[in-house]
């Protein structure tokens, strides 16, 4: 390329370019240390991104949960925690922002959304029954399995194919639903678990003409919907830019209409919602609500806190708020999908479509001459950070854990190593030397090894596991 032909991103997609709808005003410095040294902290770390110290990582694509930046206002709104132990203000403030946006009636808050999973899981699921859902999260699952019920994967056979260009790869499919309904009886289904942009399948969204059906079945046969809302604005954005009819309508009015659907809703508030801390469990029906404001007590905290300060609730009222705007959905997606094109033109292999949190590479693709017991994503993970200090995670049999009747690794069809992108953190340029790392990381491809797992926690085993080199 010529100096005189050197195109913005927007000239070479052929439309006006547009930023972020903010501007930098507090800046935390970066520190990149040397090769030898990562190399000794990713041996220090048992090959596990997790048990990195973040002093250690560069650019951090672990997660985007609780990683992103707080506005202004946020932090001001800290300034006006009321620090009661009963009935503090920032709770009504916070319980006022779910009934607003997200539209259901009784509200909870909980320290972050694994507890909100817990207590749904404990007051909803009775031993031995069935939990369908759309794709397994790690620890929505096991919440279901310890409170004695067994998920069942209802998802559409093309979220499983990381190459299949499907705009909707997070629906259920109806049809696996109503079989197992019809084999295993109404009554032994606690209730469809359906999430919102489907973490473990690449971030993929569900689209409302999926969730307004799943409605209609599940109402025939008397089945309750929860929905997991940790990343429903992304999924909204989905609809609202590939749904017929939505195209129209504000990223708030998809949210809403989307959530009228169930019955209520589980949240980790530390990704949508702009908070480093905080989650919630929403629900319509009054008995299973006092269910749950008397189990919170027990787990979280009195049902005005629930874990959480005054100050972090108040965050979360303002990130609600905040998280809705359709500039700040289309400058978060758009980041995610621009790392995502400048791979997809150089053709690392990625899970496609692009996602709304996160660009999944497709370590099947990366590493061919590994079996999945050698562990190609949690490998791909350390590569990265060898090369460039870059931080990911792993998605793939590491994750997804054993059966716990065979005692078996799970082998999950997608194997991925997730760059998770934290909201309003990072610029264009931290993804162009990202993605300039996932280059030479795939160009290396052929001398990569693998590993062995010498370390294995009893549950969600992938955020304390250690590896050693094969
Ligand atoms: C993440 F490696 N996600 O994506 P909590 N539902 C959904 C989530 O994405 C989610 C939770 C519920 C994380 C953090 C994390 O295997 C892992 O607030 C769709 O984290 O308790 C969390 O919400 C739970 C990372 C969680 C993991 C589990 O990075």
């Amino acid at each position: 390329m010529t100096q005189s032909n050197l195109q913005t991103m927007g000239q070479q997609f052929g439309r006006r370019s547009w930023a972020e709808p903010w501007k930098i005003k507090m800046v935390e410095p970066l520190r990149l240390i040397s090769r030898e040294e990562r190399e000794k902290a990713l041996i220090e770390a048992g090959y596990n991104t997790f048990l990195l110290k973040s002093e250690d990582v560069y650019i951090d694509l672990l997660t985007d949960s609780g990683t992103g930046a707080m506005s202004d206002r946020q932090w001001a709104g800290m300034m006006l925690g009321d620090e009661a132990y009963a009935g503090s203000r920032n709770f009504y403030n916070f319980e006022a922002a779910v009934q607003t946006y997200y539209g259901y009636k009784y509200i909870l808050p909980t320290h972050q959304g694994r507890g909100a999973e817990h207590l749904i899981s404990l007051a909803a699921i009775k031993r031995g029954q069935y939990v369908p859902g759309n794709m397994y999260f790690t620890t929505t699952r096991l919440h279901q399995e310890l409170a004695g019920g067994i998920f069942v994967d209802m998802i559409i056979d093309e979220a499983h194919d990381p190459q299949r260009p499907y705009p909707f790869k997070g629906n259920i499919d109806l049809d696996k639903l109503e079989t197992l309904i019809k084999r295993e009886g109404a009554e032994n289904i606690a209730y469809v678990s359906l999430a919102g942009t489907v973490n473990m399948a690449g971030g993929q969204p569900v689209s409302m003409a999926n969730v307004k059906a799943l409605r209609e079945l599940s109402d025939r046969y008397g089945i309750k919907v929860f929905l997991d809302a940790t990343r429903m604005v992304e999924n909204a954005f989905f609809i609202q830019e590939r749904e017929d009819g939505y195209a129209g309508k504000s990223i708030a009015e998809i949210l809403k209409e989307f959530c009228s659907y169930t019955d209520g809703a589980w949240m980790s508030a530390k990704k949508d919602n702009l908070v480093n801390i905080g989650g919630w469990l929403a629900v319509n029906d009054w008995t299973l609500f006092e269910e749950l404001r008397n189990l919170v007590v027990v787990f979280e905290g009195l049902h005005t806190y629930g874990g959480l300060a005054g100050r972090d609730m108040e965050a979360m009222a303002i990130g609600i708020a905040e998280s809705v705007q359709d500039d700040h959905v289309r400058a978060r997606v758009g980041q995610v999908r621009y790392l995502g094109e400048l791979l997809t033109v150089w053709g690392s292999p990625i899970v496609q479509p692009v996602g709304g949190h996160a660009v999944f590479l497709d370590a099947r693709r990366f590493y061919p001459q590994l079996r999945q017991d050698q562990f190609p994503a949690q490998t791909l993970a350390a590569e990265m950070y060898l090369d460039s200090g870059i931080r990911s995670m792993e998605r793939g049999i590491a994750s997804a854990g054993r059966d716990p009747k065979t005692g078996d690794h799970y082998y999950p069809r997608l194997e991925l190593t997730r760059l998770t992108i934290p909201r309003r953190v990072y610029t264009q340029a931290h993804m162009d030397v990202v993605a300039e790392s996932v280059r030479a990381v795939y160009d290396a491809r052929e001398q990569t090894r693998g590993l062995k797992m010498v370390y294995e926690p009893k549950y969600l085993r992938f955020f304390q596991a250690r590896f050693e080199r094969l």
